[in-house]
């Protein structure tokens, strides 16, 4: 029997799978709307303390991202001569994705966007005070008036033109509404709200979008930063608010404890909230797994959805209660993302763990597996786990366990 896949739209509409939780979460106005997703692994995922990539690996990756769907691919030519040239052939690549350079609301940034063939180039100035006054020695009008003539020297070039008002968290709001105004005015195509030191609630990126949204109308996006672990929640909420695009990276690569993750996001906003998500859920794991192999920074165990513990289940009630029907522990298919479901067999095995094992041998006798879970617990460690392949499954299923499934789904 083949092994159905599950789509994402068959969990949300599974009752067994969702339960009544759903009549706990609020309807929210992300159900159905299109979210655009920029992935920065190539700009901000860089910035991760000990992540850098050779030239190759980047536009490896870029055509990852773009195979996966993601809207937008940000990479900065301005960094070295190796990102100008990685930035120039991803460019040529020809990719579905919109490629954005980043750089510095700065004649010379602007060309170097120029000299790749961007279209689209991500300008950023600072628009807190602290920012204004000790990173930058500028006034608030003069940082306004050199962002206009940046963002109006970028467009007379016929570049599309994001401005990042960085670290807008901070920013006075009346002081960031003016700057967004000015933009506005200024024909600015696209307007980027960061909480770049991770302080916002949910409930403050909600505020922080919508006030923003009240006063100009441009299109807005949301770049959190995780420093107090809100990153995934506060771009929700900021997307919530009105923003359509948001900033993730692959396995949440950023500056110090990074920003949103691409898995996470994309997940969370198609399942919990029906938002029109156009990812590649099936080859997420994937993605992960290459970035974790070029970067040579693991992927935590314990990472939501494509880390190795995902689906790994444990405590005997567990491992039993799975091994009647996987939907008992798990919110979505392993498979839907592309990772793998395992059991671990140790000091806390069950009995119908311990009987899984020995029918697997073909040891088909009560006592036995008494005496096996009886050894088990008394060596009291993980001694080892198992991953249960689509054969493996099979057999599982001819041997009465996943007795709990319909139609052979798990
Ligand atoms: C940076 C700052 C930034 C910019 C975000 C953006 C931030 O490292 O350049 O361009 O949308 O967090 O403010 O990453
Ligand atoms: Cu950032």
């Amino acid at each position: 029997m083949e092994l159905e896949e599950e789509s994402l739209e068959n969990i949300s509409n599974d009752f067994e799978r969702v339960g009544f939780g759903p009549l706990y979460n609020e309807n929210s106005s992300l159900k159905g709307k299109r979210i655009k997703f920029l992935d920065t692994t190539l700009r901000e995922g860089e910035q991760f303390p000990g992540c850098y990539f050779t030239n190759s690996q980047r536009i490896q990756i870029a055509w990852m991202l773009d195979f996966i769907g993601v809207d937008a691919i940000e990479i900065s030519p301005v960094i070295s001569s190796n990102h100008l040239e990685a930035c120039k052939k991803i460019v040529k690549a020809g990719l579905n994705a919109t490629i954005v350079a980043h750089g510095r609301a700065l004649k010379d940034d602007i060309d170097k966007a120029l000299e790749c063939d961007a279209e689209f180039v991500a300008l950023y100035h600072s628009a807190s005070d602290t920012q204004l006054k000790y990173k930058l020695r500028v006034t608030r009008e003069k940082a306004i008036e050199r962002t206009v003539s940046a963002l109006d020297y970028a467009k007379a070039h016929g570049l599309k033109a994001r401005i990042t008002l960085e670290d807008a968290s901070r920013a006075d709001p009346s002081y960031l509404v003016e700057f967004a105004k000015r933009l506005e005015e200024a024909h600015v195509d696209r307007i980027s709200l960061p909480d770049t030191v991770g302080i916002m609630t949910p409930k403050g990126m909600y505020n922080l979008v919508k006030t923003v949204r009240e006063n100009v109308n441009v299109p807005l996006d949301v770049h959190c930063h995780n420093d107090l672990g809100l990153a995934l929640a506060n771009s929700i909420a900021g997307l919530e608010a009105g923003a359509e695009q948001v900033h993730v990276s692959v396995n949440g690569l950023g500056e110090r404890t990074g920003i949103a993750d691409l898995s996470q996001t994309a997940l969370v906003l198609k399942l919990l909230y029906g938002a029109d998500v156009r990812i590649r859920f099936n080859m997420l794991f994937e993605l992960s797994r290459l970035l974790e192999e070029y970067t040579r920074i693991p992927v935590p165990k314990s990472m939501p959805i494509v880390g190795d513990n995902a689906y790994k289940h444990k405590a005997g009630t567990h491992v039993a209660a799975v091994l009647r029907n996987p939907k008992t522990y798990e919110l979505i298919s392993p498979k839907t993302v592309g990772n793998k479901r395992k059991l671990v067999f140790g000091g806390l095995s069950g009995k119908n763990g311990a009987e899984f094992l020995l029918k697997m041998f073909g040891i088909n006798v009560p006592s036995e597996s008494e005496k096996l879970l009886s050894g088990l617990k008394s060596l009291g460690i993980d001694l080892f786990e198992l991953e249960l392949t689509d054969e493996m499954e099979e057999i599982l299923k001819k041997e009465e366990f996943l007795s709990g499934m319909e139609g052979g789904k798990v």
